[in-house]
């Protein structure tokens, strides 16, 4: 019988067709790709030289902590944190992480809707078409019209399904407006560093708060930190990642937001925070004996409450600022900032392809 190889050929038209789709939109994405692998020479210690050297300033900030009003934001504005027996995604604060969530869920309706039909008819199969029902079988071996539904269909449902799927990675892939504020993120053995380059040059030290003084204050333990990553809601921001020693990776599940932090190079992704609170993250890359105890934790507040914060940092200034505190530091910024516009320019005519 024969029968098997209409389903064959038609499975490898199938193929055919799809691997000729994802052929042509292919480049679109390799492009993409090379933009955010352009190396970077400058080395990320200036940053921690500049805090140093404003450091001394330090007694300029009291002035600001006074008129600031910066406070930690408390538990109660923990949004973004594993549960205990959850399943699925974590729930999403960032506009591609809503995206995707909504992909994802979409792409399992599929599935699970394609598993049942197939299901259903194997069940059939077997019960109507076994020998004691079915005593002489059929010896049909062409069908033309079921032959052309069970190609197309499932042509069709992959294009539906790669329409919004590229469109999300060409998404994720989104060089950050002009305007973004840049923050770098820098993995050390082990914790965390965050440096302001567009505020002063300031960089923030992150470790993990010890067990029993998060569990006293309310937050989960080996998930917050003494020093927070701080950033202003709904507003693009421009991560920078790298790494002074070994790889780690910068993942926080609720933002939608993973991204490797390589020594020697500078990765950058787009990120914008939609709602003001606290999200909790880990590296993602086994980076050495305490990987497991580099937790992340990423406050985001109104603009005008983190700028109050940013006048709390030595030497931290926000655009317009009078830069007195830092301007020893300021010229040290300014020469790191000039090569990294240097190296981002080299790496620019690559994303200009797109
Ligand atoms: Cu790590």
């Amino acid at each position: 019988m024969k029968f098997g190889d209409w389903p064959t050929r038609a499975a490898r038209f199938a193929t055919i067709l799809w691997a000729a789709i994802l052929l042509a939109l292919a480049p679109q994405a390799a492009h993409a790709q090379a933009a955010t692998e352009a190396p970077v020479a400058a080395e990320t210690v200036d940053a921690g030289a500049a805090a140093d050297v404003t450091a001394d300033a330090a007694g300029e900030t009291d002035a600001a902590d006074a008129a600031g009003g910066y406070e930690p934001l408390g538990p109660e504005w923990i949004k973004g944190q594993p549960t205990p027996g959850a399943l699925d995604v974590q729930e999403q604060y960032s506009p591609i992480g809503k995206t995707a969530t909504g992909l994802h869920v979409g792409l399992l309706w599929v599935m699970g809707v394609i598993s049942l039909i197939v299901l259903a008819l194997l069940i059939w199969v077997i019960v109507r078409y076994r020998r004691g029902a079915n005593p002489s079988p059929s010896k049909t071996t062409h069908n033309t019209t079921i032959e052309v539904v069970w190609t197309l269909v499932p042509v069709l449902i992959l294009v539906a399904i790669a329409i919004p799927s590229i469109s999300l990675l060409t998404k994720q892939y989104e060089s950050p407006p002009e305007d973004a504020v840049t923050i770098k993120v820098i993995g050390y053995q082990w914790y965390w560093g965050y440096a302001y380059p567009d505020n002063g040059g300031f960089e923030v030290i992150s470790n993990m708060m010890p067990e029993d003084e998060a569990r006293a204050k309310g937050f989960p333990a080996q998930l917050e930190v003494d020093n927070r990553m701080v950033v202003p809601v709904d507003t693009p921001l421009r991560i920078q990642t790298t790494a002074a020693d070994v790889i780690h990776a910068f993942a926080v599940p609720s933002l939608w937001f993973k991204i490797d932090a390589v020594p020697g190079r500078l990765n950058e992704r787009l990120l914008t925070i939609e709602e003001p609170g606290i999200y909790y993250g880990q590296c993602s890359e086994l980076c050495g004996a305490r990987h497991g105890y580099m937790p992340i934790a990423i406050e985001a507040l109104p603009r005008d409450q983190w700028e109050a914060w940013v006048r709390t940092q030595p030497g931290g200034t926000v655009g317009g600022d009078e830069p007195d505190a830092a301007a020893a530091a300021g010229d040290a910024a300014a020469t790191l900032e000039a090569g990294e516009a240097a190296d981002a320019e080299a790496a620019d005519p690559a994303a200009a392809t797109n």
